[in-house]
């Protein structure tokens, strides 16, 4: 499988499909393009981005495409085994579901105003009222999937699953632009800051060279 993303810094997308390729167990190669740099454009027609027409994340899985992070995760999870991706137990299956298509779909103001940006920290940012409002929508929705769903574990639904994936960006957010978290959102947040495979994405982010300025907050 080769998985196409953008910039490990920046492209918060790409996190979510690279992670679910890694909870696949599968192996994989990646390609790492700059986004909006001065071979975007034609990369989005004569690369193997075609199909998506220029998004990353893309998974060429042998002559077979997918994109978009969703649709990736329930490629591989039919690959794989959905026990990989999600929780077995009907309600909390149902949960995760959720919390993912409106990951997926939703918390607009918060994508906008803080865009995932790996490396510095803006903890002087203020978010206006709409801003607040998707944290806190997250953060209960996190409440809740620990409270009902975490058990013995330290992940969203006790193992690291889907839900996790979908909401590691945010927690990168949260961490770069200085949210105040409550006790249970800030260890649940310290949990995926310390997985592995987030810490080997942010290293390979930190190394990157590529500034975009529409991705940067002035300071
Ligand atoms: N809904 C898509 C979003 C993909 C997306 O918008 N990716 C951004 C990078 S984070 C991108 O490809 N931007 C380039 C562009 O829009 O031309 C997903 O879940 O993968």
């Amino acid at each position: 499988m080769k998985l196409i993303i953008g910039n490990k810094k920046y492209s918060s997308w790409s996190l979510r499909g690279w992670l679910a390729c890694k909870q696949s167990g599968l192996s994989f190669t990646e390609e790492v393009v700059s986004l909006h740099d001065k071979d975007w454009e034609v990369r989005k027609v004569q690369s193997d981005l075609i199909p998506s027409a220029g998004k990353v994340p893309t998974l060429w899985d042998g002559e077979t495409v997918v994109w978009d992070s969703l649709a990736i995760i329930d490629w591989l999870a039919d690959k794989v085994g959905h026990e990989r991706f999600w929780p077995k137990d009907p309600v909390a299956n149902a949960m995760a579901r959720s919390l993912c298509a409106e990951m997926h779909s939703g918390f607009q103001s918060l994508r906008a105003q803080c865009p995932m940006n790996i490396g510095p920290s803006h903890v002087d940012f203020k978010p206006d009222e709409a801003c607040k409002q998707d944290a806190l929508r997250i953060i209960s929705l996190w409440a809740e999937a620990r409270s009902r769903f975490g058990g013995n574990g330290p992940y969203l639904f006790g193992t690291f699953s889907a839900a996790d994936i979908m909401y590691a960006p945010i927690v990168s957010r949260f961490h770069t632009y200085g949210f105040t978290l409550p006790g249970f959102a800030a260890a649940y947040s310290d949990a995926i800051i310390q997985h592995s495979w987030i810490e080997e994405w942010v290293t390979a982010a930190q190394r990157e060279k590529w500034v975009l300025k529409r991705f940067e907050i002035e300071t």
